[in-house]
């Protein structure tokens, strides 16, 4: 059981590693992508990322706050995302002079229909159609159990809004704590959409390896949406800044079918095969899974078994008093 369990293991994470993009250059997508040295970012009319709020552009970095009370900042790019199958890097560093649990709030990272709609989330608004990661460094819910910082991600219709003081928990899809504040190295988050399937990756150590985070199918999202990213601080602060963004076309074939249909038209939502809260506080949750599901093919085949045993001793019984019985008759 335990060999079938490492084995699963050794071949998610090679899968993981492998599927994920290697970062060609020929499929960064550069009107979605922002990098150093932020070359017109926001000053001009052809600038294709804006910036709101406290954030500060400097040639290494896109601060969305700095380490202040009651700040808000975002930047968002202005072109629309037409493509079916994408991966996003995210390169960020969040640190701050707050001890431990005295800093806050963290950074979100969208892909929504609205853009620039400052709000309560992460200077966003809490209601939003598309999808959000959030990097959340401030547990709001005291009664958590829960490790922070902590990543989760979100799909919504509009219909829901972010949970701000739960954290967002009773509508997030899945998510892992990490380490993420005050590295002396920066940090990094992929977030993969392909086929719908959503993945979000993080690199915390500065190995150039991914650890998976989040991994959930049925996901579905349109194009023509916009990215972004945001923070916030409130009475608790931190720097919160964002070295670059790039984007990544996957190429990943599609039936006549799916190529047929408007894709700007398709409404987020995710089918959940189970329900949202299975995933809470379980990174692990899908190896676990299968391991449970393992045992309960031990413990049918050993019920089972036992089953015939039984039937074979009953059956063996029966028939040596027939034997005995017609021995008596003979
Ligand atoms: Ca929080």
């Amino acid at each position: 059981m335990c060999a079938t369990a490492m084995l699963y293991l050794i071949l998610r994470t090679s899968f993981v590693h492998c599927d994920i993009t290697d970062g060609n250059q020929e499929h960064l997508k550069r009107e979605h992508s922002l990098m150093k040295p932020y070359h017109g970012v926001g000053s001009s009319s052809s600038s294709q990322w804006d910036f709101w709020g406290s954030t500060l552009v400097t040639s290494s970095y896109v601060r969305l706050t700095p380490d202040d009370r009651s700040k808000q900042g975002s930047i968002w790019n202005t072109v629309p995302v037409h493509l079916k199958d994408w991966e996003m890097h995210v390169q960020y560093k969040i640190h701050g002079s707050g001890k431990k649990n005295l800093h806050g709030d963290g950074i979100a990272i969208w892909y929504t229909k609205e853009r620039l709609h400052p709000g309560p989330i992460f200077s966003h608004n809490a209601v939003f159609h598309g999808l959000a990661v959030f990097i959340d460094t401030y547990s709001n819910d005291d009664s958590t159990d829960r490790t922070f910082p902590y990543i989760s991600a979100m799909v919504s219709n509009g219909s829901v809004g972010y949970d701000h003081g739960k954290d967002g928990r009773s509508a997030e899809l899945g998510g892992c704590p990490a380490e993420i504040r005050n590295k002396d190295h920066e940090t990094y988050l992929a977030i993969r959409y392909s086929k719908g399937r959503l993945t979000v990756m993080v690199d915390v150590e500065d190995k150039n390896e991914w650890k998976e985070c989040i991994d959930i199918g049925g996901v579905s999202l349109p194009t023509g949406y916009y990215f972004g990213a945001s923070a916030a601080t409130g009475d608790l602060s931190d720097n919160h800044d964002i070295i670059s963004m790039k984007m990544y076309q996957l190429m990943v074939e599609h039936t006549a079918e799916e190529e047929s249909q408007d894709w700007t038209k398709i409404e987020p939502s995710v089918n959940l095969l189970k329900s949202p809260k299975d995933n809470i506080d379980d990174p692990t949750g899908n190896f676990r899974g299968t391991a449970l599901t393992g045992w309960k093919v031990f413990l049918l085949l050993l019920c089972s078994l036992l089953g015939i045993v039984v039937c074979a001793v009953v059956g063996a019984v029966v028939f040596q008093k027939r034997q005995e019985r017609n021995k008596r008759f003979y």
